[in-house]
Order: C-alpha cells, then sequence, then structure tokens
C-alpha cells in the first residue's frame, strides 16, 4: 500500500518539513514538505539520505558485547545487565566520580533521549560529565547564564525582518543555520537583500554564504572578540549607544572595558581596516531592524565567550536586542527556559572544577577537552568507566588519537549508538537505538531556537521492531539496573515518566505550556498537534522583556565579573609574538556531511574526496606545494597527511580541513565511510588551547605548520 510520511527531518537544526512516500515499508522518495510552517517545501541532500540510515545493513539491530576484537552479538537483557554490572562495580570500587558521561549532538535531535537523558546522568550523580556542548555552543550558555540570569536563554537573529546582518564565523550555506533555525536560510538571507538590506559577513574563508552577502571581509582566525571590543568602543566614542527599552546594567563598565580597543589598534591583527569597522558600528547602530550574529567560528576559538559576551552587548547597546529585526526570543510550545521535566536549571559555574586540570564546571559539565586526562591521571576521582551516548569524541573533540588511547585504557566502557564507530569500537557493551524514523519527533530544543514560532511533531514512520528499544527505553532500562537512587519518590517518578514515555511527558508539557490554552483544551496538545501533520504557525518572534530575563534584578548584566576576567587575556594578544608554526587551521563544513556520522551513506560521500586541505595558492606555492599533492600538517599534538587544494577562497595564512573525517581506524564497522577515510582535523586540535573564559575548545585558529610531504597511511588502533 502507498502512503505519505509527513515529518521532520532531525538531521540538523533546520527542522525541515518532508514527505517520505511509502510502499509499504519500503521508502520511494523523500521531498520537501511544501506546508511546513518553517521550511516550506525545503530540503538539503541529507534529508534524502535518511532512507540510507534506516537501511543501512552496518546500522547494529542488536546489542553487542566485545570479545576481544570481536563484537558479539546478544540479547537485551544480557547487554543491559552486562551494561549495568560493569559500570556498578567500577563505581563500588573507585567512587561515583569514576564513571564518566559524553554526551554527543544527537541527543539535542532526539526529545526522548534529551527527557530520559537528564534522569539517567543524574542517577549516576558523578562530576564527571561532558557532552559536544564543550566543543560547540557552550560560550552561548556561559554568557546567557551571566548575562540574561539563564542558560538557554539564547537571542536569535530576526533574519526575515533586519535590514542590517552582521554574521561572523558562521556559514548557514553549508550549515543549514545554528542557534538560528529556519528552514531554507539562503532564501531569507537573499531576502535582506532583496528588501535594499545588508548582509556582511567576516569569516578567514570566502565561503558558500559569502555569495550570499552584500559584502565579505576576511578576518585573521581568533581575533574577532578584538574586532567586536573596536565596534563598541566606536558605538560609545561616537555617542551611538542607546539600549532603547531594554532594561540595562553595568553598561558603563562595559564602556571602560571597551575602551583599550579603538579600531585603529585591532586593525592589523585582525585585518579589518579602521574605517571599516567605523562604517560597520555606525550601520548596525543607525539601522533601527539590525542584527549582529556569530556562530562556531566565534564560538570555538580562543576567545569564544568574549566573542559572545561582545555580540550580546553590540545588540544591546545598539537598541537591538528584543527588537524586530534583531536579536529576539521565541515563545515556544515547551518551554525549555521554564523547564520541563529537570531541565529547569538556569545553569551554573563553578560549583567544582576539573581533577587534573583544575577547570570550571558550567552547567553541570566539565569541558571535553580535559576527558582523556581525567583518563589517563592515576589518582582519587580518576575516570576507570564511560558511558557514551550518541556521541564520536574520538573524531570530535581536540586530540582524538589521545582520546581513543585513552578508552582503551578504561576497566569498562558502555556505549549507546546505532554503530561501532571510531569511539564505540572501544566500548565493551554496545546499545544501538531503533531506526529513528520508528520514533516520533519533536524538535523540544530547536523549536525554542527558530526564527518564528512554529511547532510540529511527527508520529513514527513505522513501528519500532519488537526486537529493537529506542533510546529512552534503553535508558529507563539502565537506571533501573543501576538503581542508584532509592526511596518511594525516586521510584514514582521514574514509573510514570516509563508510563507516560516521551510522549506523554510531550503532552503534558504541551497542555500546561504558554500556548496550552485551558490545559490544552483550547489550546495545544498532543492531540492537538496529531490533527496537524504539517505543524502549524505559531506567528513572529514577539518582545518579551523584562519578563523573560531571569536575572535578580530582570536586567540584562552588560559586564559580568566572569567575562571582564578574561579581558587582560585578550590585551596580551595586541603584543604577542609571532607563532612558531605560522599558518591557522580553521573547519569547513559541507552540505552533503554531518559531523562525523553520516559519512556511511553512498549517496553522500560519492564524487571528488571532500576531506582536503584547502589553502590559498601563493601560500601552497610558497611551501612548494600543488593541487593534488600532499601536504604534511603538524600541530603541537599530532600531523596528518592530506591532499592540498589551492584556492583563493581562503584568506593568506589560514588553512582549511572539514572534521569529522579519520575512518581508516581499526576495527570501525562502517563499510562505506571505511572506503572513503580522509582525515581527522581532531589530529591536530589542541585539548590544551582552551577558551579560558568558559573551557570551551579552540577547534579554529590553531597554530599549524604544513610543508610537502608524504607520511605512508597507516591504520593505527590508537
Ligand atoms: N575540529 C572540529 N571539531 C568539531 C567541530 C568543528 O567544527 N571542528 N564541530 C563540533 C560540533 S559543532 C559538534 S556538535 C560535535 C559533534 O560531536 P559528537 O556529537 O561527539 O559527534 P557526532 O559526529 O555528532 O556523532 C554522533 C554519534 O551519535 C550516533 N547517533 C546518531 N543518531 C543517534 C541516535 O538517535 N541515538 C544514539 N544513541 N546515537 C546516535 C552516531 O552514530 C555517532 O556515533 O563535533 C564538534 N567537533
Ligand atoms: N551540512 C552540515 N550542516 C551542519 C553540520 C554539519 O556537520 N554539516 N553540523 C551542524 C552543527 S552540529 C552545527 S554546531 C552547525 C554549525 O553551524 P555554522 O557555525 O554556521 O557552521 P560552520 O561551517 O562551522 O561555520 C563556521 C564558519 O566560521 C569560519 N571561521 C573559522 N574560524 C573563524 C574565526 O576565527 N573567525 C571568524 N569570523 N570565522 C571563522 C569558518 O570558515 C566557517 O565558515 O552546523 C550544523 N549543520
Ligand atoms: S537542512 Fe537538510 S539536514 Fe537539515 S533539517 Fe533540512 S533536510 Fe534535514
Ligand atoms: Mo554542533
Amino acid at each position: 500500500m502507498r502512503r505519505i510520511h509527513h515529518r521532520t527531518c532531525h538531521l540538523c537544526e533546520a527542522m525541515c518539513g518532508i514527505n517520505i512516500h511509502l510502499d509499504g515499508e519500503r521508502i520511494v522518495r523523500i521531498e520537501g514538505d511544501k506546508i511546513d510552517p518553517l521550511s516550506q517545501g525545503h530540503i538539503c541532500p541529507k534529508a534524502v539520505a535518511l532512507q540510507d540510515l534506516h537501511t543501512d545493513p552496518d546500522r547494529l539491530r542488536q546489542p553487542v558485547i566485545r570479545e576481544g576484537d570481536r563484537f558479539r552479538a546478544v540479547s537485551w537483557d544480557e547487554a543491559l545487565d552486562a551494561a549495568a554490572d560493569g559500570l556498578r562495580r567500577v563505581r563500588e570500587a573507585h567512587g561515583r566520580n569514576a564513571v564518566g558521561v559524553y554526551q554527543g549532538n544527537p541527543t539535542v535531535h532526539n526529545y526522548g533521549n534529551v527527557l530520559f537523558g537528564i534522569s539517567l546522568v543524574r542517577a549516576l550523580g558523578t562530576r564527571n560529565r561532558f557532552s559536544a556542548t564543550s566543543v560547540d555552543q557552550l560560550p552561548h550558555h556561559f554568557v546567557s547564564f551571566h548575562c540574561l540570569g539563564h542558560q538557554l536563554l539564547l537571542p536569535v537573529p530576526d533574519i526575515d525582518r533586519t535590514d542590517v546582518l552582521l554574521m561572523l564565523g558562521a556559514n548557514p550555506a553549508a550549515s543549514n543555520g545554528s542557534l538560528m533555525s529556519a528552514g531554507d536560510v539562503r532564501r531569507r538571507l537573499k531576502g535582506i537583500v532583496q528588501r535594499g538590506g545588508r548582509v556582511v559577513l567576516l569569516d578567514p574563508r570566502r565561503t558558500e554564504s559569502a555569495a550570499l552577502a552584500t559584502e565579505h571581509h576576511f578576518i585573521r582566525p581568533g581575533t574577532d572578540a578584538l574586532f567586536l571590543a573596536s565596534m563598541l568602543q566606536v558605538v560609545f566614542e561616537e555617542g551611538l549607544d542607546d539600549p532603547g527599552r531594554c532594561p540595562v546594567s553595568q553598561i558603563d563598565a562595559l564602556r571602560i572595558a571597551v575602551a583599550p580597543y579603538p579600531p585603529e589598534r585591532t586593525a592589523a591583527l585582525t585585518g579589518i581596516p579602521s574605517e571599516t569597522v567605523r562604517d560597520l558600528a555606525r550601520s548596525v547602530a543607525r539601522t533601527s531592524r539590525a542584527v549582529v550574529y556569530g556562530r562556531m567560528g566565534t564560538s570555538t576559538q580562543r576567545f569564544g565567550a568574549t566573542c559572545q559576551w561582545l555580540i550580546l552587548a553590540l545588540n544591546v547597546v545598539t537598541g537591538h536586542l528584543d527588537t524586530p529585526g534583531g536579536a529576539m526570543f521565541t515563545s515556544p510550545a515547551v518551554d525549555i527556559v521554564a523547564g520541563v521535566f529537570g531541565m529547569e536549571k538556569p545553569g551554573s559555574h563553578g560549583r567544582w572544577t576539573s581533577r587534573v586540570r583544575g577547570v570550571a564546571e558550567v552547567g553541570g559539565e566539565l569541558p571535553v577537552s580535559v576527558l582523556a586526562e581525567e583518563i589517563t591521571t592515576p589518582g582519587e576521582g580518576q575516570i576507570r568507566a564511560m558511558l557514551t551516548m550518541a556521541g564520536n569524541p574520538v573524531l570530535s573533540t581536540p586530540d582524538g588519537r589521545a582520546l581513543a588511547a585513552a578508552l582503551e585504557d578504561l576497566d569498562f566502557m558502555v556505549s549507546l549508538d546505532p554503530y561501532i564507530n571510531e569511539t564505540t569500537r572501544h566500548a565493551n557493551v554496545i546499545l544501538p537505538p531503533a531506526s529513528p524514523l520508528t520514533r516520533d519527533h519533536y524538535d523540544l530544543v530547536f523549536l525554542a531556537l527558530a526564527v518564528r514560532n512554529t511547532v510540529k511533531w511527527s508520529p513514527p514512520m513505522v513501528p519500532r521492531p519488537p526486537s529493537e528499544r529506542h533510546d529512552w527505553e534503553v535508558m529507563v532500562a539502565l537506571e533501573q539496573r543501576l538503581q542508584t537512587r532509592r526511596g518511594p519518590a525516586v521510584w514514582t517518578e521514574r514509573t510514570v515518566r516509563k508510563w507516560l514515555g516521551p510522549s506523554g511527558v510531550l503532552d503534558l508539557a504541551l497542555r500546561t505550556g504558554a500556548h496550552g490554552g485551558w490545559l490544552g483544551l483550547s489550546g495545544l496538545s498532543l492531540q492537538r498537534l496529531r490533527e496537524a501533520p504539517h505543524g502549524i504557525d505559531l506567528g513572529p518572534l514577539e518582545p518579551c522583556l523584562p519578563a523573560r530575563l531571569r536575572t535578580e534584578d530582570q536586567t540584562v548584566h552588560l559586564a559580568p565579573p566572569a567575562l571582564l576576567r578574561d579581558l587582560p587575556r585578550l590585551e596580551s594578544t595586541l603584543d604577542a609574538p609571532p607563532d612558531e608554526r605560522p599558518f591557522r587551521l580553521i573547519g569547513r563544513r559541507h552540505l552533503r556531511s554531518n559531523n562525523s556520522w553520516m559519512h556511511n551513506s553512498e549517496r553522500l560521500v560519492k564524487g571528488k574526496d571532500r576531506c582536503t586541505l584547502w589553502m590559498h595558492p601563493d601560500d601552497a606555492a610558497a611551501v612548494g606545494l600543488t593541487a593534488g599533492a600532499v601536504a604534511h600538517v603538524e600541530s603541537r599534538v599530532g600531523a596528518v597527511s592530506v591532499a592540498v587544494q589551492p584556492t583563493d577562497a581562503m584568506m593568506r595564512g589560514v588553512v582549511s580541513l572539514p572534521h569529522g573525517w579519520g575512518h581508516n581506524r581499526k576495527g570501525v564497522r562502517l563499510r562505506v565511510a571505511s572506503a572513503h577515510p580522509g582525515v581527522s582535523i581532531n589530529d591536530l586540535t589542541d585539548p590544551n588551547d582552551l577558551d579560558e573564559g568558559c573551557g570551551n575548545a579552540v577547534l579554529n585558529g590553531v597554530p599549524v605548520r604544513v610543508s610537502l610531504g608524504q607520511v605512508p597511511p597507516v591504520v593505527r588502533s590508537g
């Protein structure tokens, strides 16, 4: 029987509506859903690859237990017992903190995983919690916590109504937008230009997004904080500051903080001429609908927290926070800021520090850059077991080879993951979730970060096979077996949640949320969403301050001590000596890739090798490299050999590699990916190089040396 299943693609933040045409249980075609209120028919090539995930023969259908170099398929009971026993044994012998947890990016695209993961992690009671947040958006949470009072209160650029968009270190044309969920973001960016507006991009590479901008300027990696401080200095110096109706405090402290950075002082370092800075500052300040937005390039670098702070401050001081066309907040059907099952925490900072390096906790987590040393350094509190869930830190976090060696050293490891990949091959037990198309879907996180208020729930495309388990079911089963928290209250909560499942919890949250009406009788409920398979439009973003602020005095704190404290480090870069490694390495995303885990789809990886080193032709010539030659790239921690692609899209002195590659590790079971292995950029990134402000990893602006040479490709187990 033929039918069409309406759904939201869960692969990235854009939340595109898709129509999956089925013949029985077989997928015949996947296309964009024109009636979806957010994406309006847009999709990218990854949506079509959803069927490859669903049918991938390498995707585990059954749990496996490692025996030597091999994995043996076992029953769920055997696997869950073994997983819980192993974790419990380490915990009993060495204490709570001896069990570490890492949660990866797909967690936030899977609401069952979010809701039930919180409880499982809490049950483990360890301080050694890590996630992909500290190789990604940690500075945004850090800044929102300190300036707005809640780590999840993240402003979104209102690109549909803005007339000036100043964008730093983001490439929405490839990423489809981040912390700015917007189906068909290209069309929206083109819209700004079509209505006579200005889109300015600052990026060390002339990217696919530069093609959509009215202007692109090369900026030297890692210097954005200097540029942003200069922007603010000009705003204050020229008397362009006017926060409008936004309630603010500490504005004088901010003025003093940025005073040392007139653009004439920073231009040589950033590469942005002082006249350009002054022009951009005036343009942002004098346009009533303008917004500054920065993403990965400004988050995962040495001054990520400072960048995000100064971006927020610029928006506030020029009167663009919480105004149409500026940086606004959503009013989602389920408000993660108001709280759903344990998510209501406003955040935290410095409640404890990491054992070895003394790095502060943020939001209950430690930076993943300290994970390997916490495993390998002996002593009280050393991590002896790991639970990884939906993460591939060996390819995604700094010095992946060192982390792989550390994982091999553990007493015990469990992974909740559908693949035997670069990380999970180190696990003793792998617990694979059922295909994502067998679960229902609701974007708990990204509906709260979208450029428009919409809501949508998708049912499972097909029921999950009785022999398989969803992530949340595995989490409940593990938590039950671990029995770490006891007592009638815990038992009742766990039983109720298990009985409700994710969709029951969601129904309650919808009914009691801002759009719930009278407990869902007149507003949103799961039933209401079931009747609207394409989703429901709830309108444009609306001003909501000061009500939504969570600071005690309900003002935006413009100069919190936690951010001021790191400024001397920024100032010291003004006269820092040149690095002995002359090039700066940055990342690169591609539309057909999704972090480390979609390379097993032939459809996505076919064609030219995309894992190549991009560098300016003059730089390449200077080190004797021509197109296709193999470059030896070396950083403080490691080296890779990779083909060179000279292109004048790169700034001089900057080289670029994509992340998520390096599949030629021994023991991975990814047949297609292994045939297109590439090299891992995170064999070069350095865990000692931290954004000291908040502990985020430095993935962009990594000092490297590039030379002609070939190290024979080796398959190593490390
Ligand atoms: N150098 C460099 N490094 C980077 C980046 C960069 O730009 N440059 N980007 C960083 C960013 S932004 C991020 S978010 C991180 C991502 O870092 P990670 O989250 O650690 O890595 P992913 O590649 O997303 O791996 C996801 C894992 O989850 C599994 N998985 C997929 N779907 C599911 C599911 O539904 N359930 C479960 N249980 N497992 C699932 C996959 O098999 C895979 O093992 O990488 C970061 N690393
Ligand atoms: N196709 C695809 N889409 C994705 C993903 C994917 O892997 N593939 N990953 C998803 C995830 S997890 C995330 S977090 C988002 C990320 O979404 P984005 O942040 O939009 O994506 P990136 O491509 O990492 O963009 C970072 C840009 O910063 C530039 N850059 C590097 N260093 C600097 C610097 O020092 N200063 C400035 N100004 N720019 C710099 C890079 O050249 C790059 O163009 O994308 C999501 N969408
Ligand atoms: S942009 Fe592509 S991967 Fe992202 S949600 Fe849309 S179809 Fe899926
Ligand atoms: Mo990310």
